[in-house]
């Protein structure tokens, strides 16, 4: 073990400077992991010893950095970011890790030097899924950004057993099975047991007078849960800094309650334990609110409650005062999932640190910003007043003492407006009570933005119009971003290289510098090489296709590509609807000069949403009936990609040609799946939705495919009251669409499957899919037309890339610094090994 250490020694520091590192060095690395690490010799070693040992070797470079940037924290006293957030959607570290590293093709090198096959451990690792979609993929991109854009900070959540469920499809339905990631370990994280904090639950509060005379309260809760830390390394590119993913899991205080035990009650002991430790058990597969679930509440608080502890302990470890807690932290609160966090450091500062309420209250609203990502109107979280009132008994006084206080304030503004009143309060109190978590979530915050102009334009208009009148200054737009490093240089090397040979790799962390390759869109030479990297990488699709569903698909068609979660609102059977209107086209001609198109769908439905199940089915019994109609011959086919995740979102986006964005105007509050297809050089075809609009606005209206009502639109044509049937009896090929679904053609023969679909499109369609319809058709055959003309659409794709630098989560973490947060970089020096442990 000596000896080891001293290697180790050895091999950090030839690593200090990211070029001195050698093949030989990694090796001997890998070499060591797998023997001292996983206790194998090369020939009894298994793939996942393998990629173990890479993992740990990649790691220890991490940790290196990791112990510098955590030397800063404390030295040098600096503004450190904490964003809170339900999810984080990771995805793979180790590939990521490598290309952060530097080391991406010196590992390959290494790897291929001794026959060792990188690309099979870089399938082996299975992702931590700890997210449904959007908003948890956001939170990842944005630590990778924050790292790379060196500023102090620590992402909070939870460490769930179990994450987003792995979708399986039988008999074209959804089946889910239960994500076991951390089945073969984890070597990414580093359990912290010695890192815990205690969270109480439920029970009474009782007031009492403390020595001052002051009046307080004391909570006597009836259960307490423990918090034990994991951390994972969270390395910027090609930096230094590495901050950290500080993950929750939950754990009974005591494992037996020996009480119990020793009256014969092993049952009761045993329980209290399997009780505690659910709270962290599984993510909850919704992506829209989760209606009065009591664990979720629990799961809240639970992270919220350790986090600020945490960063409170943090704090007073540096020797400052809480009263300057604002000044060395900035809290964001991503959505209103841990918005809890804003009683809780009030009950943190004034009950356990025993500050005034006004110096608490000065602090708690200084500290935290937060970030709104639905307009959604029944997507806006709210919990029934009993159930809050049970389980955070002391946070309910703290609620109802901050909206007293609050709404004192807004009847001096406005006197008598007793409606404006019931609006703003934290609690609805119309019919049941209910704790309004946005209100919430706006008082108690500094800043409040949205995720994209349109949708903060819409949420100042709508959802928090009220707010908006009352604090204009706290409302500002924050467009989401995406890392290019995860989604364009580690997805797709080709591409990357392309660009690299003409010009360098600066755009990396500069995304603006893509708008050198505008120059080349007219260069043969460089579209034709472009050609050839978006042909590779659909072949590289089409074979993961066939592996995973039997499918065989054409990678000279077109890859027409919508993959994110199943909702109505997204549209995925407008979708249907066009590729039902191009096989009855077929159908009545059997000799149509049709361009070839592979129609490829993938994202997972909320178990318990039946309509967005239905549309799956739909999808798979469309594509049952396509595939196999000789007539179709080959010029459209049709693909559902099972489990959607990070790993396969990787190699799809790469391989797109058009990227599907067609939810109804106004619903979607951002969107980033849009940005990460049209930065792998996808056109979009698209409504003015969520960064739709000024993906647009970069990319130029003459490399975008428009159509659809706007969300003005939508809203005059609702409030004069829609009648999706007169569009159906009006437009031929629109009905003969819906006719055909709704007749069991795609269901042998019965009627009544789809049923629920085509009479919720015909008697209600929300998402006004008819209203839509022939503008959508239209443009796909638009988008036909000009994929005929290769050069055309290549010089498209190319613009469409070059202008992609707005959308890279950079950009976007810079405004959250310079306008929310207020923190700035601070550059970490990497010392010897020796040097820091002396
Ligand atoms: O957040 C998504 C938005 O739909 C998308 O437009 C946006 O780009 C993205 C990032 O800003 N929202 C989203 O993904 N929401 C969820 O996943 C989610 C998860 C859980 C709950 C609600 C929403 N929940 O109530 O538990």
């Amino acid at each position: 073990m000596a000896q080891r250490k001293s290697k180790k020694t050895n091999s950090n520091k030839t690593d200090c400077s990211r070029t001195g590192m050698t093949l030989i060095d990694l090796n001997r690395c890998f070499n060591e992991h797998l023997f001292y690490t996983q206790g194998r010799l090369p020939l009894s070693a298994t793939l996942n010893d393998h990629y173990m040992a890479a993992a740990y070797t990649v790691r220890d470079r991490l940790l290196h950095r990791w112990v510098c940037t955590v030397r800063d924290f404390i030295r040098e006293g600096v503004k450190v970011v904490g964003y809170l957030s339900a999810e984080f959607l990771l995805g793979p570290h180790l590939g990521n890790n490598m290309i952060n590293l530097d080391i991406f093709d010196e590992v390959r090198e290494a790897s291929e030097n001794v026959g060792r096959n990188l690309d099979a451990m870089l399938d082996h690792e299975e992702e931590p899924g700890l997210g449904n979609g959007g908003l948890g993929r956001l939170a990842a991109c944005y630590l990778d950004s924050l790292a790379t854009l060196e500023i102090p900070a620590i992402g909070y959540g939870i460490r769930y057993e179990f994450g987003i469920f792995d979708q399986e499809i039988r008999d074209g339905w959804q089946v889910e099975k239960t994500d076991k990631w951390l089945r073969l370990g984890n070597p990414w994280e580093i359990p912290r047991p010695e890192v815990t904090y205690e969270v109480k639950f439920g029970g009474h509060t009782a007031g009492y007078c403390d020595d001052g005379g002051c009046y307080r309260s004391r909570w006597t809760p009836d259960r307490v849960v423990r918090g034990i830390a994991y951390d994972t390394p969270i390395l910027g590119y090609k930096v230094n800094t590495c901050n950290m993913l500080r993950l929750w899991k939950a754990e009974a205080v005591e494992s037996f309650d020996f009480a119990s035990f020793n009256v014969g009650n092993y049952y009761g002991a045993v329980h209290e334990k399997v009780y505690s430790e659910n709270i962290s058990k599984v993510l909850y597969p919704n992506d829209e609110q989760i209606q009065g679930k009591q664990l979720r509440l629990e799961q809240q608080y639970f992270f919220v409650s350790c986090s600020l502890q945490d960063m409170i302990r943090l704090h007073l470890a540096i020797g400052k005062s809480l009263e300057y807690f604002h000044e060395e932290f900035a809290i964001q609160l991503n959505d209103t999932h841990p918005s809890v966090a804003v009683a809780e450091l009030m009950r943190l500062l004034v009950d356990e640190h025993h500050m005034d309420w006004d110096t608490a209250w000065h602090v708690t609203r200084n500290v935290f910003g937060y970030t709104n990502h639905t307009l959604l109107p029944e997507a806006l979280e709210r919990w029934p007043l009993r159930l809050f009132a049970n389980l955070l008994p002391r946070h309910l006084e703290i609620i109802f003492e901050i909206n007293r206080r609050f709404l004192d304030e807004v009847r001096v503004i406005y006197p008598d407006d007793e409606a404006r009143i019931a609006r703003l309060s934290l609690i609805d109190e119309q019919g049941e009570r209910y704790v309004r978590m946005a209100n919430l979530a706006c008082v108690g915050s500094r800043a409040i933005n949205g995720v994209a102009k349109l949708h903060t334009e819409l949420l100042k208009t709508t959802v928090l119009k009220d707010f908006y009148e009352l604090w204009p200054e706290k409302f500002s737009n924050k467009t989401n971003g995406v890392t290019p490093r995860r989604w364009m240089v580690l997805s797709n090397p080709g591409l990357t290289r392309l660009i690299r040979s003409r010009i360098g790799g600066g755009w990396i962390k500069k995304l603006d510098r893509l708008k050198r390759l505008e120059s080349y869109a007219g260069d043969d030479a460089f579209r034709r090489e472009w050609q050839a990297v978006k042909t590779g990488n659909k072949q590289a699709l089409a074979a993961l296709i066939l592996e995973r569903t039997g499918i065989s698909v054409n990678p000279d068609s077109m890859f027409d590509i919508q993959v994110k979660r199943i909702h109505e609102y997204k549209r995925q059977h407008l979708n249907v609807l066009h590729v039902v209107t191009l096989y009855n086209r077929l159908r009545r001609n059997p000799g149509l000069d049709m361009l070839p198109r592979t129609v490829i769908f993938g994202g997972k439905a909320a178990p318990s949403y039946y309509m967005a199940k239905l549309i799956i089915k739909l999808i798979n019994s469309v594509a049952d009936v396509v595939n196999h109609d000789p007539a179709v011959r080959n010029r459209l086919k049709v693909v559902f990609f099972p489990d959607f995740n990070v790993k396969s979102a990787q190699k799809i986006y790469p391989a797109a040609d058009l990227s599907e964005q067609i939810s109804t105007a106004g619903k979607e509050a951002s969107g980033t799946g849009n940005m990460k297809f049209s930065m792998n050089g996808a056109l979009t075809i698209g409504t003015l939705d969520g960064a739709n609009v000024e993906i647009r606005e970069e990319v130029g209206a003459d490399n975008f495919f428009l159509f659809g009502l706007t969300a003005e639109e939508v809203a005059r044509i609702k409030s004069e009251g829609y009648d999706p049937r007169s569009i159906y009896l009006s437009n031929p090929d629109l009905r003969e669409a819906i006719d055909l679904i709704g007749s069991g053609f795609f269901s042998r023969g019965d009627p009544d499957l789809f049923k629920p679909l085509v009479d919720s499109l015909l008697y209600q369609d929300e998402y006004m899919l008819l209203a839509d319809y022939q503008s959508y058709v239209d443009c796909q055959d638009r988008v036909s037309e000009a994929y005929r003309d290769r050069d055309r659409w290549t010089r498209m794709a190319i613009l469409n890339v070059a202008r992609m630098g707005k959308f890279s989560s950079d950009r976007a973490i810079r405004e959250y610094c310079r306008e929310i947060w207020r923190v700035s970089p601070n550059t970490v020096e990497m010392e010897d090994f020796g040097d820091l442990v002396r």
